[in-house]
């Protein structure tokens, strides 16, 4: 029996209300537990999965050029904060390079979970010993405007194309709300994965080993585990397609039966139909005039537009 006490409420509502809707629907923002962060490590070496290593070599590529863009060179402090570090693999390309021009400068990691920035400090206090850091346990906006009130130049980086999970609309009051404490000689760092062979796109999202549907699927576990749920996984299954007229992989999960699931945490039993599906995720996918245009609408202007040969992935530096 799970410590139903101790229900993470936010999740308990979530649910709730997300169970509710036509279509239901869940957040991605979810699929991260242990397991779920586990399983995204192993997303990322997936031979389909190209947006990581694409990004990886991009920043390996061009990480003078892109230093050089984010930190105009100055006596002043700067500060690298990253929204949303993960391991840290791709940042500590900008962070050595940063470390060999002598930069005074500290890296701030930002996540709300203390524990993923426990191990990442570690691994950086082993492997780059002279580089300061300071990590803050936040939400993103309100991690920037605590950084804002402090003196110096501030490089916000947001990788990995994790900008693609939110919904137009939501994106953009997003970017708004991370430019507003942002002075103009601050910059942003923003991950876009572009718009290419929908094959390609559909096929990182749907691997032939089943890690993309075991890291779908865990959502269910997450829900038996922490709301008390009855989920049986036999009866789900992971579908996903990516849709070239939004350009968005949406992922599903689908109900392969009726069948009835109970909540106990939520007091609620909720009807699924045969085939009937629960949306668990969009992964918006770009282009260079896309956001160009999602800049100015966040009053941004996109100064330097990294890509790889095939443009697979962009790697853009904006300015407030
Ligand atoms: C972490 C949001 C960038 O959308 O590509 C990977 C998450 N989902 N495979 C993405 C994910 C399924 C990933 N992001």
């Amino acid at each position: 029996m799970p410590h139903l006490a101790t229900a993470n409420t936010e999740l308990a509502r979530h649910v709730a209300a997300g169970l509710q809707k036509t279509p239901k629907t869940l957040s991605s923002k979810y699929f991260y537990d242990d397991a779920g962060s586990e399983l995204f490590q192993q997303i990322m070496g997936l031979p389909e999965y190209y947006p990581t290593r694409t990004e990886f070599g991009l920043l390996t590529t061009y990480r003078g050029a892109i230093t050089a863009a984010l930190r105009p060179v100055s006596d002043e402090p700067f500060y690298l904060i990253e929204l949303g570090a993960g391991d840290g693999l791709k940042t500590k390309i900008l962070l050595r390079e940063l470390l060999e021009q002598r930069a005074n400068f500290s890296y701030v990691p930002v996540d709300i979970s203390s524990g993923a920035l426990d191990g990442l400090a570690a691994s950086l206090h082993a492997e780059l010993p002279n580089l300061r850091v300071e990590p803050v346990v936040a939400e993103y906006t309100a991690a920037l405007t605590l950084m804002a009130a402090r003196p110096g130049r501030k490089a916000v980086l947001f990788l990995g194309s994790n900008i693609g999970n939110f919904s137009p609309s939501d994106r953009r009051e997003f970017l708004r709300a991370l430019t507003q404490p942002l002075s103009p000689d601050d910059r942003l760092l923003i991950g876009f994965d572009l718009q290419k062979a929908p094959r390609l796109i559909r096929a990182a999202y749907d691997d032939a080993q089943g890690v993309t549907a075991a890291f779908n699927l865990n959502l269910l576990t997450r829900l038996n585990r922490e709301l008390g749920g009855n989920f049986d996984l036999a009866h789900w299954q992971h579908y996903t397609d990516y849709d070239p007229i939004a350009g968005v992989v949406r992922s599903f999960l689908v109900s392969t039966r009726a069948q009835q699931v109970h909540l106990e945490a939520l007091d609620q039993t909720v009807d699924f139909a045969a085939w009937e599906i629960i949306h668990t995720e969009n992964s918006y996918k770009f282009t260079q005039p896309l956001i160009s245009q999602l800049a100015t609408e966040a009053g941004l202007e996109a100064q330097n537009f990294f890509t790889d040969e095939q443009a697979y992935f962009a790697d853009v530096v904006l300015a407030p």
